[in-house]
């Protein structure tokens, strides 16, 4: 399709976006984010309510992150949503007629449960600027705590398309969000169709809080966080290509690695890249030593098959411990031992897959700052 074709879409709801001089309001999510578990950034373009996890709370705890510890990434403020009014909509030229869901009716549908993380397009973004030395120009100026990992329950969202009756012509299917900038992100029907692809109402077994979609949101394992749509009320499936603001103006590679006269659309994301974190606080400060370092590495493509640290700025690499579970698409947890002297350290951290997908020591800048996938120098102050 010729690129002059097409309109640039804009936010579904432009009005949402603040006027340049319109001060932000600034929202905290619902549920309660102390400050010893979560760093809050502040909105900048639209109303973000934006908590970051912090890594070192992570320590020591369980594989899954734990909903009052799960960072929070939303457009706007939480909708508070009647599950008695919900409806889910599935329509568009894609499907044989349309269908509207209650909540009782997806509830007793078979359900399936899935492990894997959400973590945000931009997580990562400050390396670009502290290990390129190049800022992107977006937001939030997150260091790695735009990441966890939990277990979904619900439905395959292919079950749904089914009762609808998918056309074998539909080509994408774009979800869309009951929050005021009613978020919406198209993907390839195939991706639609992929048996972990979720329409999930439980999050770590208890009802998906309201912060994280409640009642009802989207679970596209190893996609960038912002295919995974949360308070889903719509589900369009159209024959032709959909454009949304999130898949051409946002969540698009822009940088000159990548091809300009392609910009729009794209290359739209899709998915997030193999990325390592520390459980500790940026910068570190422990005690002289012997001390076990923990982190997690993680993959969209699979399970990690080696993690390797290194305390002399990358001259030489030995390898952490994994422990159990390693699971594709979640991540896996490990450690070292290390005898800490005291001074000023720099830990650094690669991951490679089971796909063969390693972090490299630098990746291409990109205007937006996404998908930060390089080895990144943890500072420890050891005392
Ligand atoms: N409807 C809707 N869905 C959404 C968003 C949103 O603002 N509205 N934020 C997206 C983004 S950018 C991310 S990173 C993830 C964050 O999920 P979480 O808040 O449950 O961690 O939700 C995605 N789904
Ligand atoms: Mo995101």
């Amino acid at each position: 399709m010729p690129a002059d074709d097409r309109q640039t879409p804009q936010p579904p709801d432009a009005a949402h976006t603040r006027a340049p001089d319109e001060p932000p309001r600034i929202h905290r999510p619902l549920k309660p984010t102390p400050d010893e578990f979560f760093i809050h950034h502040d909105p900048v373009k639209w109303d973000e309510v934006v908590a970051e996890m912090r890594w070192d709370q992570l320590r020591g705890r369980g594989y899954l992150v734990s909903n009052d510890r799960f960072f929070v990434m939303s457009w706007g403020e939480a909708p508070r949503i009647d599950v008695a009014t919900w409806r889910l909509k599935i329509e568009g030229s894609g499907v044989e007629r349309a269908l509207e869901l209650t909540y009782d009716e997806l509830l007793r549908l078979p359900s399936v449960s899935v492990t894997c993380f959400i973590e945000c397009a931009g997580n990562g973004r400050v390396f670009f600027k502290e290990e390129l030395g190049r800022e992107s120009d977006s937001w939030p100026r997150w260091r790695l705590g735009g990441y966890g990992v939990a277990e979904w329950t619900g439905v395959p969202l292919r079950d749904v398309l089914a009762l609808a009756g998918l056309k074998k012509t539909a080509r994408d299917v774009m979800p869309e969000g009951l929050d005021a900038p009613r978020v919406q992100r198209p993907m390839p029907v195939e991706k639609a169709l992929e048996a972990d692809t979720l329409l999930a109402y439980a999050m770590n077994g208890q009802p998906l809080p309201p912060d994280h979609g409640f009642p009802v949101r989207v679970v596209v394992p190893g996609w960038i966080g912002n295919q995974s749509i949360k308070w889903v009320g719509r589900i369009e499936v159209s024959e032709s290509p959909i454009y949304s603001y999130f898949n051409t103006e946002e969540y698009v590679m822009i940088g000159p690695e990548y091809p300009p006269e392609d910009r729009r659309p794209g290359p739209a994301l899709s998915h997030q890249s193999v990325k390592s974190a520390l459980e500790l606080a940026w910068p570190a400060e422990i005690g002289a030593g012997h001390q076990l370092v923990r982190g997690r590495s993680w993959s969209p493509f699979g399970a990690i098959a080696r993690v390797q640290y290194s305390l002399d700025r990358g001259a030489t690499w030995r390898d952490a411990r994994l422990r159990q579970p390693n699971i594709p698409r979640a991540g896996v947890r490990w450690d070292f031992e290390w005898d800490a002297r005291p001074g000023e350290h720099t830990i650094r951290v690669r991951a490679t897959d089971d796909a063969g997908n390693a972090q490299p020591d630098r990746v291409p800048w990109n205007e937006k700052g996404y998908l930060y996938s390089g080895v990144v120098g943890h500072p420890v102050r050891v005392v």
